[in-house]
């Protein structure tokens, strides 16, 4: 993005370049808080827990962080789009059936599922924008459970992972528009018309969690960005920015950015539900797609100025505050006059068949936040936080209603700003996106840190800073470093969830689960070798495995441990293998024994004194 920003010329924009040049200087330190007392405020001493989890995602590198609030300590990496040696991901036929044929994602949206507008604690859902997936992790172990994808008729799934109120659908729209359905040649110069993007409803059962594609709304192919979900008076709606309304397809950063105005997209997914039962979609690659110049009513679209990234509705679900990141003001609307605009239709014409709402009709105002807003946080105290990409700040303004000397100078409503190390992205606050946010830190995840550390050569870490916004100014407290990419996070009480600790015995249903070493054995059937394995301090049962060469052998390895953070490992030398096996679990490795030669097997989780003894071996013969 800041490459995209360096070409466009016009005042604030050149005046915003010079602001970023000139007071960020590589490794420039902002002055550390004089009071080293700070450091007590985000201190958990050894031995002690954290308040809160902080969920980030991690970009490009597939995953999903974990760490504690306001330690800011890295906790866990719960792998999700990529392979994870450190606990097996992607090793066991299990994990790989679930990654498919790719072997990375890009995460940037987590979602924590809700219930009455509130988190429940029990799944944690993630977005792929590289190859169009979705996936949902369970808050009973921290584990990815399903990946859905790639989704079709979509591509570019960015604007995701939107959990609905009672965690009907996660909402997904697209990044990028393509000719549809996927895999059909159209020239990229015809894009205006022969290209659409695409929202989706991507369906969860409320018992199981498991997702699957419910119905979509065909758009025009504007790149959708960021939303989020509505409660309140504006439950059972969903909004979506986009840029490009222009509709270019090359050189976007000039192209694009011609526009005063793009436009956000305002969803009536309860309507577009209900259209679809009503029978009046169509089939596409298997899904039921609503064309709304067809089925009107399940879409709008809304003028936001200048290349919008971000739209955030806060904890009353009345008011919703989208960033043109081009300009210096955050647009406030208000949901109630954007339900009397689509009754009374109040509209500006229409966009192949979208009614477009006035923007003065539903505005509420222009808040001068600062330059380059990107999202917005709420604390549930009637304060709102903008992040500031080119500014490299977050501004806390105080949201709407507003008295009328407030209205007469909206300079006055922005309470605070707090400098941050370098040009933040997201921010988050714990809960905002709920009815109740916890309010207390806010997270600020800047997308470079330009030298704050120890020099690391020129792979730098991204820098996530943590705020205490309890008080009427916003205090700077702690710096951590993070891989990259951290896009979003959810933050959520440590007492919302109950993660069991070890899988009980009685839950294990993997058919080749053996429990004693009296169970476990080889067998073979022509040349399917099939091993069922116990793995238990400091032993594998068995510890010989002698196959032929050509052989394909499968492995079943069951912890039979049940006590807490006793895993165990699986390592096959020279055999690319790692499989990482928690107490009372089962997992599968399957592999073709092409060489010939004995390989030594070993646990590769430090698990007892004996750890280093627990080995055996894979006699290959010829
Ligand atoms: Cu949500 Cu980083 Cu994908 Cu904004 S994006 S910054
Ligand atoms: Cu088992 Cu180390």
């Amino acid at each position: 993005m800041s490459a995209r920003l360096h070409v466009l010329s016009g005042g604030c924009l050149a005046a915003a370049l010079l602001v970023t040049a000139g007071c960020n200087p590589p490794g420039s330190q902002a002055p550390a808080s004089a009071d080293g007392s700070l450091a007590a405020r985000s201190f958990v001493a050894p031995g002690e827990k954290d308040e809160y989890y902080l969920f980030y995602s991690g970009g490009h590198s597939g995953q999903v962080y974990v760490a504690g609030l306001p330690s800011m300590r890295h906790i866990a990496t719960i792998p999700v789009f990529a392979p994870y040696p450190a606990t097996g991901y992607g090793f066991d036929e299990e994990s790989k059936a679930m990654m498919g044929r790719f072997t990375w994602g890009d995460v940037h949206h987590p979602g924590l599922s809700q219930k009455d507008g509130k988190y429940d604690g029990r799944w944690l859902f993630v977005n792929d924008n590289a190859n169009n997936r979705i996936a949902r992790i369970d808050l009973r172990d921290f584990k990815t459970k399903q990946i859905l994808g790639p989704i079709p008729n979509s591509s570019g799934n960015h604007g995701s992972s939107f959990v609905t109120e009672n965690s009907e659908y996660v909402l997904v729209a697209t990044r990028f528009s393509v000719p549809l359905p996927k895999g059909r040649y159209a020239d990229v110069a015809n894009y205006k018309t022969d290209f659409n993007g695409m929202v989706s409803g991507i369906k969860v059962d409320p018992q199981s969690g498991e997702m699957n594609v419910g119905w979509q709304i065909l758009t025009p192919p504007f790149n959708w960005d960021l939303g989020s979900t509505g409660k309140g008076p504006s439950s059972g709606w969903a909004f979506w920015t986009s840029y490009n309304s222009e509709m270019a397809h090359e050189t976007l950063e000039a192209t694009s950015t011609q526009a005063e105005r793009d436009y956000a997209a305002v969803v009536n997914w309860r309507a577009a539900e209900q259209a679809v039962k009503d029978g009046k979609a169509t089939m596409l690659d298997g899904v039921p797609v609503l064309d709304p110049a067809k089925v009107p009513g399940v879409i709008y679209f809304l003028p936001v100025p200048k290349s919008p990234h971000g739209i955030d509705t806060d904890p009353s679900g009345r008011w919703i505050a989208a960033s043109g990141k081009l300009q210096p003001v955050t647009s406030v609307f208000d949901f109630e006059k954007i339900q009397k605009a689509i009754d009374g239709k109040v509209f500006d014409g229409e966009v192949r068949g979208v009614p477009v709402i006035k923007y003065e009709a539903v505005l509420e105002g222009e808040v001068p936040v600062g330059l380059g807003p990107l999202h917005t946080q709420y604390d549930g105290k009637g304060n709102a936080y903008t992040s500031l990409y080119v500014e490299s700040a977050v501004a806390k303004w105080t949201l709407p209603p507003w008295n009328d000397a407030q209205k007469k100078d909206l300079n006055t409503i922005v309470t605070d700003k707090i400098p941050v190390h370098f040009n933040i992205g997201h921010l988050v606050v714990g809960g905002s996106d709920t009815k109740e946010p916890y309010g207390k830190y806010l997270v600020a995840m800047n997308k470079l840190s330009k030298g704050r550390h120890v020099s690391v050569g020129p792979s730098q870490p991204e820098s996530s800073q943590l705020i205490d916004i309890s008080g009427n100014k916003m205090t700077m407290l702690y710096e951590a470093f993070t891989e990259p990419e951290p896009h979003f996070a959810q933050i959520l009480k440590a007492d919302a969830v109950a993660p069991i600790e070890v899988y009980p015995k009685a839950e294990n249903t993997h058919p080749k689960a053996v429990w004693d070493a009296s169970e476990a054995g080889i067998t073979r059937s022509g040349k399917k070798v099939d091993v069922k394995m116990v793995a238990i301090r400091s032993r594998f049962v068995p510890d010989k495995i002698e196959v032929q060469a050509g052989d394909e052998v499968t492995i079943h390895v069951t912890n039979v441990e049940q006590t807490t953070d006793m895993i165990h490992g699986l390592g096959i030398i020279e055999h690319d293998l790692n499989v990482v096996v928690d107490p009372g679990e089962t997992k599968t490795v399957k592999f073709t024994a092409d060489k010939v030669g004995v390989f030594p097997f070993y646990c590769t989780n430090f698990c007892s004194a004996l750890h280093q003894e627990m080995q055996g071996y894979l006699a290959v013969k010829p």
